[in-house]
């Protein structure tokens, strides 16, 4: 709603509107912002999250270090998602409700939120796709970049910076052996240890001279309206020819 409203404003008004830019321009101009993944539940994970927005597509990049290496015979599964709706921040060890020694993921949710973004390396990234474990990266350090649409309570909420990364899945032989034997609350047929929370980090906005530099070199962050369908078409081109065009087609494909 407030988007159309803006770029129905002249090229002008949007002009002077770009030099006072403040948080009621974030989600309609190209935004990062990024977050510094720290250990939940003694896990000895961590790393860091970059999101970049533009309109409603985000470019997510997660590099993850020190994570539970391995699940029966393959890697283990480390489900990663984006949570909006709570208080924006990462559980301490006074979430542990239960007891047990560890901050189950649903004991985490009044600090982070419920899942509105499964950071998947293919298909949905919908809530949906919250434990969908075959689609997650594994193994004890990995790099992810994926580049798709989220919506809109998820650009709202990095926006407002209420967002928060979490890291799942947990070596159990570092829990306490009360919460290592429990089967998860999310989904029986999983450990418990394969659903905690291994790292967090609350998502903060970039300072504008952070900015990316394909915002930069335009000499103005916001450009009339007229050229924004073609200079986000031109991004996704970019994007085509640098991953060699396959992947932009398996994505229009799977989210057909
Ligand atoms: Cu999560």
């Amino acid at each position: 709603m407030r988007k159309k409203t803006l770029l129905a404003v002249p090229a002008v008004a949007i002009s002077a509107l770009a030099m006072t830019a403040g948080p009621a321009l974030a989600d309609h101009q190209p935004w990062s912002g990024q977050a510094t993944l720290d250990e939940l539940n003694g896990s000895g994970t961590s790393g860091d999250a970059m999101i970049e927005l533009d309109g409603s597509e985000a470019t997510v990049t997660i590099n993850i270090s020190g994570a539970a290496a391995t699940f029966g015979d393959g890697p283990f599964p480390h489900a990663q998602h984006i949570h909006i709706g709570g208080q924006g921040v990462c559980p301490d060890a006074s979430a542990d409700e239960d007891g047990d020694g560890a901050v189950s993921t649903p004991e985490g949710i009044p600090s982070y939120g419920q899942v509105s973004t499964s950071l998947t390396t293919e298909g949905d990234t919908s809530a949906d796709s919250a434990l969908a474990i075959e689609r997650f990266p594994g193994g004890e350090s990995y790099t992810y970049e994926r580049t798709f649409e989220v919506n809109d309570d998820t650009a709202a909420a990095l926006a407002d910076g209420t967002a928060v990364v979490v890291i799942h899945g947990v070596n159990p032989e570092l829990l306490s052996e009360e919460a290592a034997e429990k089967m998860s609350p999310l989904n029986e047929e999983l450990p418990l240890a394969a659903t905690l929370p291994a790292a967090c980090g609350a998502v903060s906005v970039s300072q504008m001279d952070a900015m990316p530099d394909g915002g930069a070199d335009t000499g103005s962050p916001v450009q009339p309206a007229d050229n924004t369908g073609a200079m986000i078409a031109a991004g996704a081109g970019a994007v085509a020819l640098a991953a060699g065009g396959a992947w932009m087609l398996r994505r229009r494909s799977d989210n057909a």
